[in-house]
């Protein structure tokens, strides 16, 4: 059974740059999703080589480096249910191209190379962004969205 889940997101630098940060932000709110972690912050090349190590020797690893540290990004902590597969939908897929109509990447995107936000792909791989990017004491979840009981109901969706 799916549950309740924290996903890592950025707003990489060219959405930051194009000034899409509140339009990104919005959606996540208007799904319901509560926003328990937000910093704008200068990506490090030690931090950009922590976040993608998976892409380490791949072809397009040093561009991708060169832009994840091209400017400021907004990275967040989205929490909802299903958070991980449902952040991901409304993102798109990797390739802006293939992205779903109306999904971030398809609206404001062309290229993979510039592809405007970032999204966890797994449950493991969240946890593990979270920690790069966020101390334990810069998540602030002890408070209740209005939308919470209405969008997902703990107690009632296990009864
Ligand atoms: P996603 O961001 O959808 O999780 P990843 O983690 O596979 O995709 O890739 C991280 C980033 O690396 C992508 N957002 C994109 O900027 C870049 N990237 C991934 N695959 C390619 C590729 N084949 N060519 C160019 N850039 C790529």
């Amino acid at each position: 059974m799916k549950a309740e889940e924290r996903t890592f997101v950025a707003i990489k630098p060219d959405g930051v740059k194009r000034g899409l940060i509140g339009r990104i932000i919005k959606r996540f709110e208007d799904k319901g999703f509560k926003i328990v972690g937000m910093k704008l912050l200068q990506v490090t090349p030690e931090l950009a080589a922590k976040h993608y190590e998976e892409h380490i020797g791949k072809p397009f690893y040093n561009r991708l480096m060169y832009y994840i540290t091209s400017g400021p990004i907004v990275a967040m902590v989205v929490e909802g249910y299903a958070a991980v597969e449902s952040v991901r939908h409304i993102v798109g897929a990797t390739d802006p191209c293939n992205a779903d109509v109306g999904s971030i990447r398809a609206d404001y995107a062309q290229v993979m190379e510039y592809n405007v936000i970032h999204a966890s792909d797994s449950v493991a791989s969240a946890n593990r962004e979270i920690d790069i990017y966020f101390k334990p004491e810069e998540i602030y979840d002890n408070w209740q969205s209005t939308l919470e009981k209405l969008v997902y109901d703990e107690e009632r969706y296990k009864g």
